[in-house]
């Protein structure tokens, strides 16, 4: 298989390219090139390529539907290409339309999360979620007042990249460890957090942690709200598919990967959080509640649902 999805699967799965909307867009758009690249080839080779493509993409992260997504709906026709031709520009046209629509998503989710900040709040975030952080940024642009705590997000610590991005943007951030969120949880009025998927129940799978967050937020009467894309909006989940919590190596928990004789280590790296604990769903199509997925979802996929496995 070529390069670019060897190598575009490798960055997903070491997570140099993370973050559910930026994976699922990586996906995409190596599937793009290897079709702008794929030479001589005969419309039946294609479909077997191009096939064998799409698997080795997602079988880099299993958890975020968002890459299950963006790559299922950039080979929606394949079952209608007549020639290899029409088979290579389907592919291209709607990859590029699932990476610009997912990108102006992003920006609608900005402005949307914005209208909900007001100066004097006081906000938490969890990991680094780039829809969360743009709400926040959007705000800023906007001249509002508010102040952001920030988990540091073990194993990964990529709370860091989160406290460094809101500092560039001139946003009043305080770094703390996962473990101290119930004691900071009193000067909170609200959590934004992010999503990599989302059941048709309105129940949201994102870093580990993020139900405790939740439970925390819910305990002191605080607004948790997710702001997603819709297309972290599982599909599988309409016909009964249970959502794959991916676990990671040991290496990632224990400082060097030396782990003491006899210890074992369980490192899952989302867990789930119940609808009752969410507020919102800050997404490009407006906000809504935990209880709109399912419409969204069914009126999305009403033709096609069996065919969502
Ligand atoms: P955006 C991340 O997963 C975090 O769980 C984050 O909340 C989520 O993706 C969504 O990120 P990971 O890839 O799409 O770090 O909002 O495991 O950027």
């Amino acid at each position: 298989m070529s390069d670019i999805i060897a190598d575009t699967a490798d960055e997903i799965r070491t997570m140099r390219i993370r973050g559910a909307g930026r994976l699922a867009r990586a996906g995409v758009n190596a599937l793009v090139c290897y079709t702008q690249r794929y030479t001589g080839g005969t419309l039946k080779s294609f479909k077997e390529d191009i096939s064998r493509a799409a698997d080795i993409i997602l079988a880099s992260r299993p958890t975020a539907v968002s890459l299950w997504n963006g790559i299922h709906e950039t080979l929606e026709e394949k079952d209608l290409w007549e020639t290899l031709e029409e088979a290579l520009s389907s592919v291209e046209d709607r990859g590029r339309t699932f990476c610009s629509m997912s990108e102006k998503a992003a920006s609608i989710i900005a402005e949307e999360g914005a209208k909900m900040i007001v100066d004097g709040d006081v906000l938490l975030t969890h990991c680094n979620s780039s829809a969360a952080l743009g709400i926040m940024k959007e705000a800023k642009r906007q001249g509002k007042d508010f102040k952001v705590y920030a988990t540091e997000s073990r194993p990964w610590r990529q709370g860091l990249i989160t406290v460094t991005e809101l500092a560039e943007a001139d946003i009043d951030v305080t770094m703390i460890v996962d473990s101290a969120v119930r004691t900071v949880m009193s000067r909170i009025n609200r959590v934004f957090v992010g999503a990599d998927t989302v059941t048709s129940a309105g129940m949201l799978i994102n870093k580990i942690g993020t139900s405790q967050v939740a439970s925390a937020a819910f305990e002191y009467g605080v607004q948790f709200d997710v702001c997603t894309e819709t297309f972290k909006f599982s599909p599988k989940t309409l016909v009964g598919e249970t959502v794959t919590i991916e676990e990671r190596g040991a290496d990632e928990v224990v400082t060097g990967g030396k782990v003491p004789a006899k210890v074992k280590v369980f490192n899952p790296v989302f867990d789930i959080t119940p609808s009752k604990y969410i507020n919102a769903y800050v997404t490009e199509l407006g906000v809504m509640s935990p209880g709109s997925v399912y419409g969204v979802l069914a009126s999305r996929h009403e033709n096609n649902i069996l065919r969502t496995r």
